[in-house]
């Protein structure tokens, strides 16, 4: 059985759940505390060194990090329900998509981050948010150039890794109080994806552990 390292807030560990759901394959999820630094106790740090989730046990001989390292891991493993498109330029697209989220958005946003400004800059909570709504707004705004008019997914009228993405990243746009309506190629997908249950169910505020806003 492969065993989900997230937490219910975790973005990163969102794509990998809906991942997980969309090919059918079976996991069993456990929630590490971010906000009470349970990521940094040795026991976590011994499956992430890197103190981040998610991790994901069981389906190789060292649990796999990187929410597209385990993402691509998936894709290998369990093709059907394929998450990208079987052509060279479609997967470049995908992945650019997924990264536009994924390494140029959120990681500017998560908790090591906004500790850093707080420590360093003494940006207080008001601060941090405003900077992780900057970054969300940009991502946002790259999205809406990249969709095209019309369309209910990122690539192709078919799902990809990069939906995966673009929902996590509408998922911390909310979070920051971004208001997604400027943008409306990406609300228009945005509305289609979270209409499939695997990415509504997958969303943070289903998850064990979960606070309201
Ligand atoms: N690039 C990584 C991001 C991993 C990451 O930063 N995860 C966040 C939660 S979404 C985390 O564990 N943060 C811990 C911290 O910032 O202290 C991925 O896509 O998997």
């Amino acid at each position: 059985m492969l065993i989900l390292h997230g937490y219910w807030l975790s973005l990163a560990a969102y794509r990998v759940r809906a991942a997980l759901k969309l090919k059918g394959v079976a996991f069993e999820e456990r929630m590490h505390d971010l906000s009470a630094s349970h990521h940094n106790l040795p026991a976590f740090r011994a499956l992430n060194p890197a103190g981040a989730v998610p991790a994901l046990e069981g389906g190789t001989p060292e649990p796999l990090t990187q929410s597209l390292a385990i993402l691509e891991w998936l894709e290998e493993t369990y093709p059907a329900t394929p998450l990208l498109p079987p052509d060279a330029a479609g997967r470049a697209r995908v992945r650019s998509m997924f990264l536009l989220a994924a390494a140029d958005t959120h990681p500017l946003a998560v908790p090591r981050v906004q500790k850093r400004l707080a420590a360093q800059f003494g940006a207080d909570a008001a601060a941090g948010r405003e900077w992780a709504a900057h970054w969300y707004r940009e991502g946002l705004s790259a999205y809406e150039g990249l969709l095209h008019d019309g369309a209910t997914r990122c690539h192709n009228e078919t799902l990809s890794l990069a939906d995966l993405a673009l929902a996590s990243h509408l998922i911390g746009a909310e979070r920051f109080g971004v208001d997604v309506s400027a943008f409306p190629r990406v609300a228009a997908v945005g509305t289609s994806l979270f209409k499939l249950p695997e990415f509504e169910s997958s969303h943070p505020q289903y998850q064990e552990g979960a606070v309201a806003p």
